[in-house]
């Protein structure tokens, strides 16, 4: 798969150039997407600029605290010369209404996924960046763009979300180094965002976590762990798919494990798995044997079928997984 390089130039041009914009992010946007659509929109409209961010699903609870997040709408309001897709891998992720590109407007991929094949007629891909909000900041920084504390919050909560809050291994010297410019400059709370993304949860979604916690099991070879939700206990607890998104690190938490995987029934017959893992494995090779994909440590995929034939068609392809590389553990033991 050969990517068109990266265009830092004419990404800038673009946004220069044109007067109006349509942005959007990902299915169930996570607060990459999010933070990226809104830093972005915001930094446009102080340009002068028409800009519609749009979130079609409205805005999750968690995000709601977000400076300027009531500027996003669920419908487009205006027609676009241009569409800018942020944190979205495939051009079927993509959640837009169709409406938007009647006018055949030109259509910007900026993202940071591995598994991302250029779907826009300019691309500014990046899968060394550790989020989307990462290539906004830098973007914004490159072109000169308008700056503030709200896009700066954005920013802030796209990075500290897609790094774990500065726990996971895309935890580089840039990540803290943009982190620490946008705190230091523009006088925003990493406490207060921590607190409200991080450790804030609904009561629903620990009573749900606690009986999908019940299904948890360890392989008998010790190196993977896994634990489901089906549609029965879905329907018991009013509970905010992303809510649901994060119960997966509990799998891959378990001292030893080396793949978590999480299995949630989302529709009758549909059975959506959440993959991750430590240094040793790469789950978004995993996850592409299922037509899935993601990054390195955090993967997804989607399957059809009953709950049950779909656990035991993807266990045991892990389980042959770790039979082929017996020794990968051993090494890691001497
Ligand atoms: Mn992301």
């Amino acid at each position: 798969m050969t990517l068109n390089a990266p265009s830092w130039e004419k990404v800038i041009a673009i946004l220069k150039e044109y007067q109006r914009f349509a942005l959007g992010c990902h299915l169930h946007p996570d607060g990459d997407g999010i933070g990226s659509v809104l830093a972005l929109g915001l930094s446009l409209q102080k340009l002068g600029k028409q800009v519609d961010m749009i979130l079609p699903e409205g805005i999750p609870v968690t995000f709601g605290f977000l400076p300027e997040i009531n500027q996003t709408v669920t419908y487009p309001t205006l027609q676009p010369e241009v569409v800018i897709s942020l944190d979205c891998a495939e051009r079927d992720r993509l959640q837009l209404p169709d409406e938007l590109f009647r006018t055949d407007p030109l259509l910007v991929n900026i993202d940071h996924h591995i598994s991302n094949d250029g779907f826009g007629q300019v691309n500014l891909v990046l899968p060394a960046a550790a989020a989307t909000g990462q290539i906004v900041y830098q973007l914004l920084k490159k072109a000169s763009l308008p700056m503030d504390s709200p896009i700066a919050t954005a920013l802030y909560t796209a990075i500290a979300t897609d790094t774990g809050f500065f726990r996971y291994a895309n935890t580089t010297g840039e990540v803290l180094s943009a982190a620490a410019q946008l705190v230091a400059d523009y006088q925003i709370s990493p406490s207060l965002i921590a607190e409200r993304v991080y450790e804030e949860r609904s009561f629903a979604s620990l009573r749900l976590l606690a009986e999908v916690l019940a299904t948890l099991q360890v392989a008998d070879n010790t190196r993977y762990a896994w634990m489901y939700l089906n549609q029965e206990m879905a329907r018991k607890y009013e509970v905010e798919l992303e809510e649901i998104e994060n119960y997966v690190n509990y799998t891959s938490s378990i001292r030893g494990i080396e793949v978590g995987l999480f299995f949630k029934e989302t529709n009758p017959g549909e059975v959506k798995i959440s993959w991750r893992s430590k240094a040793s494995v790469d789950v978004s090779r995993l996850a592409s044997h299922f037509g899935g994909g993601g990054h390195a440590r955090a993967a997804g995929c989607s399957i059809n079928g009953s709950l049950t034939t779909v656990m035991a068609e993807v266990l045991a392809y892990l389980q042959n997984y770790f039979e082929a590389n017996k020794e990968e553990k051993a090494d890691l033991l001497a």
